[in-house]
């Protein structure tokens, strides 16, 4: 079995829009101009860095924005241009709704789906759930084509399975594998952490809920989730986000925790009681689980929230040899700089912390590991998956090329009524869908069959 990070390719319309409440990036940096060649070039440029160092890695295509079909579902009629115009011109926050189409948000690909490899499931299939993604409108909208890029990609059902996202507006609320992890050691079951904000049924949680930002994921979505994805009940848990972390601005779990193998990394705000969750995690998977507790005395959760050094990749290159691949900005915040180096020092697999400049994804929220859905493959499901989502150099370089074809180097909130950027979106996407080899996945290629 073999991890493969299937990294989001951000898409030709990154803008700032400010649209995530809870999200302190996204609203700091709302209005600014943006870069999207910059921003594709440095999520390549990540992928290529990853492969190079062993690691599986894969490509998971952006979305077709502005979404014309959402725009035309809410009224707004006649040609690709004249639903455009009418949209962005009308009186009552129009602006705003081109806005909410227009987001690029589906380039973080920890919120596309959850997942459990083929050896976890009891039917022995791997397993998707698109998120619907339904706490935030913009979000929402990736669900439809998120499901249908994963059945292009997952479509051999002797091997994988892709079910519908959970049905339902805020009750089952699922924000994907942000809040999802995998812990294993040799000889235990894999657990599988499900972790949410909120309960839509029964009144608030015991621990309390965030008062000041949303929480986005409920108790009852993580569990289906748990149900769909086959794993046997012992290996589920359900861990709560401390209220106080979301309200800190950790809208994700994935901002105050990164898991993988045998190794958790956590700000003691990720979870309500992390203390006693770590405990019974080492109970579970025996004297071989390591976990590095940050306390706010060390990382203050206002730097782990600005910084984002636990939305680091956690990459097992070998049994006894993970590394992390963190944002600069882990780097130049003293704190998190501090707890990063003492995970090297102290005793377990962390070997090295590699540093990348994804400043355009930040900007938004989005570090290294929003930036990839981690999906577990054996080699005959690897064999089984004909588009070419698997990253070589050859696909790297011409994704690159692509990208220097098609992008703008600036993208400002008025651009986003340009007629001409729509084009150059389906043109680049249309593209794009045959550099990979998927087969037509996006309305305006099935709409026109
Ligand atoms: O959902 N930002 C995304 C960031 C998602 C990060 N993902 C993980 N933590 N896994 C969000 O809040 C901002 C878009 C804007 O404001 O233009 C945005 O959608």
């Amino acid at each position: 079995m073999r991890e493969f990070n299937f990294d989001g390719l951000v898409g030709p319309t990154h803008n700032y829009a400010g649209l995530s409440h809870g999200n302190v990036a996204s609203q700091e940096h709302a209005g600014q101009p943006a870069n999207p060649l910059r921003a594709v070039l440095q999520g390549i440029g990540k992928m290529r860095f990853v492969a190079g160092l062993g690691a599986g890695q894969a490509v998971l295509p952006p979305q077709p924005r502005p979404d014309l079909r959402s725009l035309r579902r809410l009224g707004f009629t006649g040609s690709d241009e004249e639903v455009l115009a009418n949209a962005a011109s009308d009186r009552d926050g129009g602006d705003h709704l081109l806005r909410l189409c227009s987001s690029a948000a589906a380039m973080w690909t920890a919120n596309a789906a959850t997942s459990a490899p083929s050896a976890d499931a009891s039917d022995g299939r791997l397993q998707l759930v698109p998120a619907n993604l339904t706490a935030m409108f913009h979000r929402a909208l990736e669900a439809e084509t998120t499901t249908r890029v994963l059945r292009a990609i997952f479509a051999d059902e002797r091997h994988f399975v892709v079910h519908d996202p959970l049905p339902g507006g805020s009750h089952f609320a699922d924000e994907g594998a942000a809040n999802h992890t995998r812990l294993f050691t040799q000889g235990h079951a894999a657990l599988h952490l499900f972790a949410w904000g909120r309960r839509a049924f029964g009144g608030p949680s015991r621990a309390g809920e965030p008062m000041r930002f949303p929480a986005r994921q409920t108790l009852e979505a993580s569990q289906a989730l748990a149900r769909l994805v086959r794993v046997q009940p012992a290996c589920a848990l359900f861990p709560q986000q401390d209220p106080r972390g979301i309200d800190a601005g950790a809208f994700h779990t994935d901002v105050l925790a990164v898991g993988s193998g045998r190794v958790l990394l956590l700000h003691e705000l990720a979870f309500v009681d992390a203390d006693a969750l770590v405990a019974e995690l080492r109970s579970k998977l025996g004297a071989e689980f390591c976990a590095v507790v940050a306390r706010e005395a060390e990382l203050p959760v206002a730097s782990a929230v600005a910084a984002y050094p636990f939305n680091s990749q956690l990459l097992m290159l070998a049994e006894d040899n993970y590394c992390l691949i963190a944002p600069e900005e882990a780097r130049e915040n003293p704190h998190a700089r501090a707890y990063l180096s003492r995970v090297l020092d102290e005793e377990n697999p962390v070997r090295a912390v590699h540093h990348l400049a994804l400043s355009d994804s930040m900007q938004n929220g989005g570090g290294p590991a929003c930036l990839r859905q981690r999906i577990v493959l054996s080699e005959a499901e690897q064999k089984a998956i004909v588009a070419r989502v698997f990253a070589d150099e050859a696909l790297l370089a011409e994704l690159e090329t692509w990208a220097k074809r098609h992008y703008r180097d600036r993208l400002s909130a008025n651009d986003l009524r340009d007629a001409k950027l729509h084009r150059e979106v389906m043109t680049a996407l249309d593209e794009l869908t045959r550099i990979l080899q998927l087969g037509p996945v996006y309305d305006f290629q099935l709409a026109s069959r």
